[in-house]
């Protein structure tokens, strides 16, 4: 089933998450459902908080190929190190519809974390994947990316949202 994305400005977006104490058929199940709702939106990221489930849970899948997807699923990600080496990708997020903007980021991390089937893992990421967890380990935190742009360019943006929030709730009622 897919979820509802949370947009911001929403007070769920800003919390902190909670670590998973186990991994059961039930996180399964919420980690598929993740996952049907970012490629629906679509989206190369999602972390469980932007359907308002405060656990740090986080899907990623950056394949282009939609015929041969390659969904990455982490339980607890910690980033245990980021390169002095930085790069700039254009970011969007779910939860920032239509808003873009140039993030810099640490080029690589090395993140350690859960899999499903409950086993500790490490991995080296570059690239759009690095940007990826730092994006979504983030969210975990109750930080978007938004929170690096001046105060200037970040109020811009979430007045434009207030607004495009207000128009989705014109249609609705
Ligand atoms: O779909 C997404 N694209 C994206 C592009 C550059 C850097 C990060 C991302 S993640 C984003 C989906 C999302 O909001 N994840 O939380
Ligand atoms: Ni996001």
């Amino acid at each position: 089933m897919k979820r509802n994305i949370l947009i911001e400005p929403d007070p769920i977006l800003r919390k902190i998450c909670k670590p998973l104490e186990k991994v059961d058929d039930s996180i399964k199940k919420l980690m598929q459902e993740m996952l049907e709702t970012m490629y629906a939106a679509p989206g190369i990221g999602l972390a469980a908080v932007q359907v308002g489930i405060l656990k740090r849970l986080v899907v990623i899948d950056i394949s282009k190929d939609k015929e041969n997807r390659e969904p990455l699923f982490f339980i607890n990600p910690e980033i245990l190190h980021k390169s002095k080496k930085t790069s700039v990708y254009e970011e969007g997020c779910l939860s920032l519809p239509g808003q873009f903007a140039e993030i810099e980021r640490p080029a690589e991390c090395t993140l350690k974390y859960v899999d499903l089937n409950g086993k500790q893992k490490e991995l080296k990421a570059e690239g759009l994947l690095a940007t990826c967890i730092q994006h979504e380990v983030d969210h975990l935190n109750g930080i978007l990316f938004i929170d690096y742009l001046s105060k200037l360019k970040k109020d811009m943006i979430i007045k434009k949202l207030v607004k495009h929030k207000k128009e989705i709730e014109r249609v609705i009622v």
